[in-house]
Parts: structure tokens; sequence; C-alpha cells
């Protein structure tokens, strides 16, 4: 079961979607609202869409037509780094100036026993499904970063998975660690959805397939999977360093580090069609435009 929210008479709507693509309108004004009324009445929040859609009907509507927003306005996007071998391989690769075999800090942080955890973006700076992602114009080596995406309550709890893209300049972060904050955050440089899976109904979390497609004048450029069974650490961990001695908001999102590097001589450029799917939650698309 998965949790959207879609356009609908020109108001945002929220919805559960049943593994057939079946609509069903749910009361509550957003993701954690239905979450923290799961909580009162002492259910999942599985159980407590399933009884909102007993005896309703669906809307008579396909699920592709649904013009589809952010699934969740996200206080927050916190994001781990260096958390498979192949990301590894490439902030070496970008940090020693194109060597295949370097080792630098990224092998330290890659070991260590404290994950890389950074701010990543804020409501006003994320997208949603079908938005535009934005490229920077100080950069000229820019890839998506294609993440799955846990939604947090204010207490740490894992509430839901949906798909992340950590836009990311592998210029400027190469050039210096230091300019990290420079190459992740930006106008428009996170995007999330379609579809918050909930986490009652997603039993293994280490098994999914991410697939990135990048598309440019029609033409399918990049394509690349990987699976979160590659993931060095438990996500529970990443979420415990978060959650340390932190304020943690109703609604955060944590991406838990990319496994798909698109070649290092490809970057991204205007216009290019970028989809990012992981299975049983969807497929995330963005086109990528200049920011200024
Ligand atoms: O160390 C920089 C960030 C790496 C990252 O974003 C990732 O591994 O996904
Ligand atoms: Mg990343």
């Amino acid at each position: 079961m998965r949790v959207i929210r879609f356009m609908k008479d020109g108001v945002p709507a929220l919805a559960a979607v049943t593994d057939e693509n079946k609509v069903y309108p749910l009361p509550d004004p957003d993701f954690m609202a239905l979450v923290r009324r799961a909580d009162r009445e002492g259910e999942g929040v599985s159980e407590a869409v399933n009884r909102n859609i007993a005896g309703a009907s669906p809307l008579n509507v396909e699920f592709a037509s649904l013009q589809l927003i952010v699934p969740i306005e996200a206080p927050e996007v916190w994001a781990a780094g260096v958390t498979y071998e192949r990301s590894k391989e490439a902030r070496n690769y970008e940090a020693t100036g194109g060597r295949m075999d370097a080792s630098t800090f990224y092998d330290k942080v890659y070991d260590a026993e404290r994950p890389e955890l950074f701010m990543k973006s804020t409501a006003a700076r994320t997208v949603g499904p079908g938005d535009n992602v934005c490229l920077r114009s100080d950069s000229s080596w820019q890839v998506p970063e294609p993440e799955l995406a846990l939604v947090l309550d204010s207490g740490g709890r894992i509430v839901g998975y949906t798909a992340g893209n950590d836009m990311s300049c592998r210029d400027i972060e190469g050039e210096n660690p230091l300019y990290l904050p420079q190459a992740k955050i930006w106008r428009q440089s996170c995007s999330i959805g379609p579809a918050i899976r909930l986490v009652e109904t997603l039993p293994d979390p280490y098994n999914l397939t991410l697939t990135c497609r990048i598309y440019r004048d029609g033409a399918k450029v990049v394509e690349e999977s990987a699976s979160t069974g590659q993931l060095k650490r438990r996500l529970d961990e990443l979420v415990g360093y978060l959650a340390k001695d932190n304020v943690l908001f109703d609604g955060t999102v944590l991406l838990t580090g990319t496994c798909i590097v698109p070649p290092n001589q490809f970057t991204l450029a205007a216009g290019d069609r970028i989809e990012i799917e992981i299975t049983g939650i969807g497929t995330l698309v963005n086109t990528a435009i200049a920011a200024s």
C-alpha cells in the first residue's frame, strides 16, 4: 500500500494506492496527519488506511492520469553518504582528479563506525514528481543520485519509504570536501516521490532494485540498476545517528546514499529527463533545467 498526494479540483488531496493501482481518497490533510491519527487510534498506518478504504469505491480515474505532487512537505531532508561501495569509488575518483585506484578519507568514512550524514534540503528546495530539478550555473559535472528515502516521525520511527534524488555537483565536491554544502544544496536540488510506501507493507527494504534512466532529446543516454542489498549499513543505524541529541520534525526525510553513479564522462544538461524507479514505490520523474 502506498500513499500519494495529487491535485484534485485545484487543491492537494491525499489518497491510498493499492498494488493494483486503485486509488482511494483519504480524509487526512497530509501523510503525517494520517500517521498521527493511526497512533491516536492505536493502530498501524496500513490498518488505518485499510479501515478507511474498506467498503469504499476507488476513484474512477487512471492512476497514471493523476497530477501527482510531492508526497510529503518534509521540513528537512537529510542524507547519508558513502553508504555503498559504488559511491566510495566515485568519490575517490572525483577527489583525486580521476584516479581509479585512489584511496582517500572516503575509504575511512565508508569503514568508520559513524556514518556520513549531512543536511540536504528543506521543504522550499524540495520538489516532487513531474517538477523540474535545477542545475547549478557554476558546475560542469552534475549527476542525479537515486536513493531510497526514509520518512521519519519526530521520534525517529521509520513510517514509510519513498524515492529521492540527491542532485550533486561532482566537480565542486571533488575540488574540496569542505564545499559539500555547495555541491549538494541549491534551488530545487532535491526531489522525492512519487509515493510513500507504508513501512508495514514493505517487509524487506534490503531487497529493492533501484533503476536510473536519463533521456536526452528522447534518447536514453543512461540506464543503470543496483540493489539496496549492497547497502553497507542498516537503516536503523543511519536513523540512530541522525536522531542522536538532535531535534527531528514529523515528516523528516532521510536519503540513504546512492548506489548508482552515471559514467564518469556524463554530466546532466538542461532538458534531460531523469527517471528513478524503486520496486514497490514507483518512478520519480523530473526534468533538469538551468537554475538561472
Ligand atoms: O560524501 C559525499 C556525499 C555522498 C553521497 O551523497 C552519497 O553517497 O549518496
Ligand atoms: Mg547522495
